[in-house]
């Protein structure tokens, strides 16, 4: 494959991934490349290039015309490629210390060349290895907050903010969470997978009217509601950490939607992780999601204060109003993505790595208990500290 003749898609090997790279004369011509496909997601080709000699590497990230984790059977636009492209260049107009840096995208050939960012680990890996990350919330607090912020009616000019909302439709990765995080798991359709052992609560969910209904109201939500341009898929397995430094990574799935969306599914994250860890990790993710919410809402209700565009921002009783309803949606999406990252199609390695049966199955049960109750009792939680408080009631009640 030549630069030249890119204009044909066709999925990159270790071999033409070297030589593109050589071609965009992203490293010196005497270089002696190394390149290994490293990606474990559910979509993407993912490739690791290094130079020996000075030690410089990019990734390149290639999007697949399916979805990975299933196979060709489930064909999937390459579109996305240039979605996560283009999300990844606004938020490092918001938070460009939280994001990689995007050095070059092709269209046609669906990739993005960017960052390596191998000196850091998926904070989903060091979680489950007993890490903490200190800045981890702090950070994620803070990229929430700007970039739901300034994408939002109270930061851009209706019209720009209109042209944003259309550059940033994304209907077949929107179609995946309607379906994976909302749908699926709450009925009985082949997409779901799950143990033996969670068959009857399985079955109590799916009879559950209370929790179907609420699901409705949410799925709805994200189906309506263009608040601010989304990360759309904000689980620990899309942030990369170390003791000082998170980057976000991933964004194909941006849309504009519900900020409680990005929020919910973070903190719902951190509580799978919390379900699987001793007392002591698990009261570090507690801190971190009591973290995250104080700093997004510290930082998004300054924005508003200094630099709100919309008139009403003034209005006594908007910005509480704004926030309370933030609140709550970001408790039920943390439902809904506790429930699916459980049963449904995509699990997390936080609770099927548990080895001992019994173990296992007690965290699952727990993680389909707790959503069901953040589901049904999302409006009457107005702290993280109650929040955090019922979370380990549900827990204690097993
Ligand atoms: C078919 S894609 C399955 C899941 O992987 C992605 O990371 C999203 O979370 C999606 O729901
Ligand atoms: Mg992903």
């Amino acid at each position: 494959m030549t630069v030249a003749n890119r204009f044909t898609y066709e999925p990159l090997t270790e071999s033409t991934a070297t030589t593109l790279a050589l071609e965009l004369k992203l490293f010196p011509k005497d270089a002696v490349l190394t390149c290994n496909e490293i990606g474990d997601g559910n979509l993407n080709l993912v490739f690791h290039v290094s130079d020996k000699i000075n030690g410089k590497s990019i990734i390149i990230k290639q999007a697949l015309p399916y979805a990975k984790v299933v196979g060709e059977s489930w064909p999937l636009t390459l579109k996305r490629n240039q979605i996560e492209a283009n999300a990844l260049r606004v938020a490092a107009k918001y938070v460009p210390e939280l994001v990689p840096v995007v050095h070059f995208t092709d269209e046609n050939l669906a990739i993005t060349v960017m960052e390596d960012l191998s000196h850091l680990e998926i904070s989903r890996k060091g979680l489950i290895d007993g890490k903490h990350f200190p800045l981890l919330s702090k950070h994620i607090g803070t990229y929430l907050a700007k970039t739901l912020f300034y994408t939002s009616d109270y930061a851009l000019d209706p019209k720009v903010k209109k042209e944003q909302v259309q550059e940033f439709i994304n209907p077949e990765l929107c179609k995946i969470t309607e379906d994976l995080v909302f749908t699926d798991p709450f009925f009985d359709k082949d997409t779901n997978n799950f143990e033996d052992g969670l068959t009857s609560a399985v079955h109590n969910l799916w009879n559950d009217a209370e929790v179907k209904l609420e699901v409705a109201k949410l799925k709805k939500k994200f189906l309506t509601n263009a608040e601010a341009l989304l990360h759309g898929d904000l689980h620990t397995g899309s942030i990369f950490a170390s003791e000082l430094e998170t980057k976000v990574i991933d964004p194909e799935f941006a849309y504009y939607g519900p900020m409680g969306f990005d929020i919910g599914q973070f903190i719902a994250n951190l509580l799978l992780n919390s379900l699987s860890v001793n007392q002591e990790n698990q009261h570090k993710l507690f801190t971190h999601i009591d973290t995250t919410w104080h700093v997004f809402n510290t930082e998004f209700t300054r924005l508003w204060n200094e630099e709100s565009t919309e008139e009403y921002s003034k209005i006594p009783g908007f910005l509480d109003y704004t926030l309370k309803e933030i609140f709550e949606d970001t408790i039920g999406f943390a439902g809904c993505e506790l429930i699916r990252r459980t049963i449904g199609l995509a699990h997390v390695a936080d609770l099927d790595g548990i080895e001992n049966e019994a173990t296992r199955l007690v965290a699952k049960n727990n993680a389909i208990e707790l959503g069901k109750y953040l589901l049904k009792h999302r409006t009457n939680i107005s702290t993280t500290e109650e929040l955090l408080q019922r979370v380990r009631s549900v827990l204690q009640h097993d």
